[in-house]
């Protein structure tokens, strides 16, 4: 028999508009908006987040800014709390949440992370729900000790129904969901918790008068193939809150780099090692910016003045960090283009790139 498998979804509080009021306590309490410019009603773009007093006023993510910017004066006019509207700074929100992520990966047998703020932690080695959930207790005092933040906690035997479970009781909420309670827990709730149904399919599913999970359980697999094709089949099992999936941090085959064009071709030493550093400082700070904490592999990119461009790559025996290690790794592959090695034909630079590759979180 499969041993029981206990998973955990963690999903930051308001998480942009959560870090605001931490890193600007003037914000706190007051009703806030994370997005675009509402420029007294006539703004573009959307809202990215609102804390959970914007969202009494019926402001939402993806929202139009200029109709959060409306609702907001509405309730202003009835004389509710005044709404701030602040830009966002998108490095400080992936600073804390690499913060984050380093912490609750550390406190799981197996850790996925599902977003910039969600995460899944697989808790099976407790051996059982209760112990899962007070494992959760103690990781929400911990996010809120450390960052100042809370968190909602889902519990379940898969990582569909931890999903759901932490989306039930928001915010600071944990949700419990044992094996033979998912059925209960699913069935009264609208399909629009499932992952994966959006707007269609809740449209396609209500004009079939399906409305619940248990209405969608009601359906004969054949009959959710016929109507969705392959989808179907995903949507028999979620109705049952069935998910196979494993808890694994898949490999990123990510890179992170940065390259500059001279205002001049270039062929010398000491502007070119400063723009190597340069670049290196960059790639650093962004890869600490995106959650990395090491690279293995740098590659160097430089074009020459007739625009030939050539790669060199270099991979380092175990992960380095820091810009340090970055500019050393990157100045070995640069010197070569300084002398005949590389360039026998004495032709000037045009640009050069600094890449890292096979990062490590
Ligand atoms: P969510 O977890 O969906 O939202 P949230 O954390 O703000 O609020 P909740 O308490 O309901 O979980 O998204 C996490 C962050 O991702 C959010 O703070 C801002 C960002 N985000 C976008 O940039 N665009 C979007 O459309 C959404 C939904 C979120
Ligand atoms: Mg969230």
């Amino acid at each position: 028999m499969d041993r029981l498998r206990i998973v955990a979804h963690v999903d930051m509080d308001a998480f942009y508009a959560a870090v605001e009021e931490r890193l600007r306590p003037e914000l706190r309490g007051r009703p806030l908006v994370v997005g675009a410019d509402p420029r007294g009603g006539a703004g573009r773009g959307v809202v990215t987040t609102a804390n959970y007093l914007a969202r009494r006023y019926g402001i939402r993510s993806a929202m139009p800014i200029a109709r959060a910017w409306r609702l907001a004066e509405t309730a202003r006019r009835r004389g509710e709390p005044a709404t701030v509207f602040v830009r966002g700074q998108p490095a400080r929100y992936a600073e804390v949440s690499a913060r984050l992520m380093a912490m609750l990966a550390e406190r799981a047998d197996a850790f996925e992370e599902a977003s910039i703020d969600e995460a899944y932690l697989d808790l099976s080695s407790l051996g059982s729900f209760e112990r899962a959930a007070e494992h959760a207790r103690a990781l929400k005092r911990e996010v809120g000790e450390r960052e100042g933040l809370t968190c909602s906690v889902g519990i379940g035997p898969n990582k569909l129904v931890a999903k759901i479970a932490s989306d039930a009781d928001k915010p600071d909420g944990l949700t419990v969901v044992p094996l033979g309670a998912v059925q209960a827990f699913l069935d009264p709730r609208p399909v629009r918790v499932i992952p994966g149904v959006g707007p269609k399919t809740e449209l396609r599913l209500s004009a079939r008068g399906i409305r619940t999970v248990r209405d969608l359980r009601a359906v004969p697999l054949l009959q959710l193939v016929d109507w969705f094709g392959r989808w179907g089949e995903d949507l028999h099992d979620r109705a049952r809150g069935l998910d196979p999936r494993p808890v694994s941090n898949v490999w990123e085959p990510k890179s992170v780099g940065a390259q500059e064009t001279f205002e001049t071709d270039s062929r010398d030493p000491a502007f070119l090692v400063a723009r190597a550093r340069a670049l290196a400082r960059e790639v650093a700070s962004r890869l600490v910016a995106q959650g990395f904490s090491a690279f293995r592999t740098v590659v160097l990119t430089v074009r020459f003045e007739d625009f030939a461009t050539v790669t060199r790559a270099w991979t380092a025996p175990a992960p380095r960090s820091g810009e340090e290690a970055l500019f050393q790794a990157a100045l070995r592959l640069l010197l070569p283009f300084l002398d005949h090695r590389e360039n026998p034909q004495r032709r000037r630079l045009r640009l050069i790139g600094v890449r890292a590759e096979r990062l490590l979180r």
